[in-house]
């Protein structure tokens, strides 16, 4: 699926940036997923009186903006809430994406339980993700398994509305650096921007910005340093990042959430049982670990990462 180079460049610098990797027209069913997902928290909070106006006139790239408006964190339910619609696992589960992934990690292939609809809406502290190594997130032991994101934009991705940076080459050191818990009243875990020269690298040099177009997908390795932009545009900055890797290995989830497997070497026709995956919801139960109150309506996301930082 990658040529040589590609694979190559994707191990060398702990990202890769596939332009025009699906066919045009592939991610506009995923986009009607969204739409629905939105439509559905819209009459939620209409019916439990938290908003009046269901802003149905309104368009994919504006919509939950005008619902934030209304209710202050609604794009945070979304988020959180965590539901994987048919068009989610479709895209997921799609043969291209895991003829990449089969590349990098051998030919069984799970989804790893940490996966995210971004919904970065304008101007909203909460969805700008600081700098961090993904495995932060996770037990120690998942720096020992490559597990592979594909972070696919649901719009075209600039600096503007807020695409993603990385460290180039900052997986390599195959350290995790110290990170606190957590950034400006969100669920962030952040490591610093000044220590990226304990991974051996140039901040000034290494740091590059990813602009991805609508239809591209940035492949990223679970230790390198990233970070997303502010949204300064005025639409959502939708994405969807989901993750991969070798069953043999932990996914360092806490033992809250098993991977879905979805490739088998030994058996060409498995069929991934969504339905045992998807009866678990993650959100809840990360809560319930920390005792955190969590109801339809409470716009904060806890985790388990957060007893691993200061
Ligand atoms: O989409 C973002 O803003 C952040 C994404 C991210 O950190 C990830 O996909 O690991
Ligand atoms: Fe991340």
């Amino acid at each position: 699926q990658l040529t040589p180079q590609q694979l190559d460049d994707y191990f060398k610098k702990g990202f890769l940036v596939v332009k025009d990797f699906f066919p045009p027209g592939r991610l506009d069913v995923v986009r009607s997923g969204i739409d629905k997902l939105v439509d559905d928290l819209a009459n939620k909070l209409c019916n439990a009186g938290k908003i009046k106006n269901k802003h149905e006139d309104k368009d994919f790239f504006t919509r939950l903006y005008h619902l934030e408006k209304e209710f202050k964190g609604t794009a945070i339910l979304l988020h959180k809430q965590g539901i994987l619609p048919k068009e989610f696992q479709d895209l997921w589960s799609d043969e291209k994406l895991l003829n990449v992934v089969e590349q990098m990690v051998g030919p069984n292939v799970a989804g790893h339980p940490v996966w995210n609809l971004r919904t970065k809406t304008p101007h909203n502290e909460q969805t700008t993700v600081p700098w961090h190594q993904d495995n932060a997130y996770l037990e120690p032991c998942s720096l020992e398994c490559l597990q592979v994101t594909a972070w696919i934009p649901m719009v075209d991705a600039n600096m503007v509305n807020g695409c993603m940076q990385v460290a180039s080459g900052g997986h390599k050191a195959g350290k995790t650096l110290k990170h606190t818990c957590c950034a400006g009243g969100t669920w962030y875990v952040e490591m610093e921007e000044k220590d990226l020269d304990q991974l051996g690298l140039d901040a000034k040099k290494d740091i590059v910005t990813c602009e991805v177009p609508y239809g591209s997908v940035l492949f990223l390795n679970n230790a390198i340093p990233h970070q997303s932009l502010e949204n300064r545009s005025d639409i959502i900055r939708w994405s969807l990042d989901l993750r991969w890797h070798d069953p043999a290995k932990e996914n360092g989830f806490y033992g809250l959430k098993k991977s879905v497997l979805m490739r088998k070497a030994d058996d060409p026709d498995y069929k991934i049982d969504w339905d045992e995956f998807a009866g678990v919801d993650r959100t809840k139960i990360q809560m319930k670990n920390l005792k955190e109150d969590n109801d339809d309506f409470t716009t904060e996301v806890a985790g388990p990462w957060m007893k691993r930082w200061d």
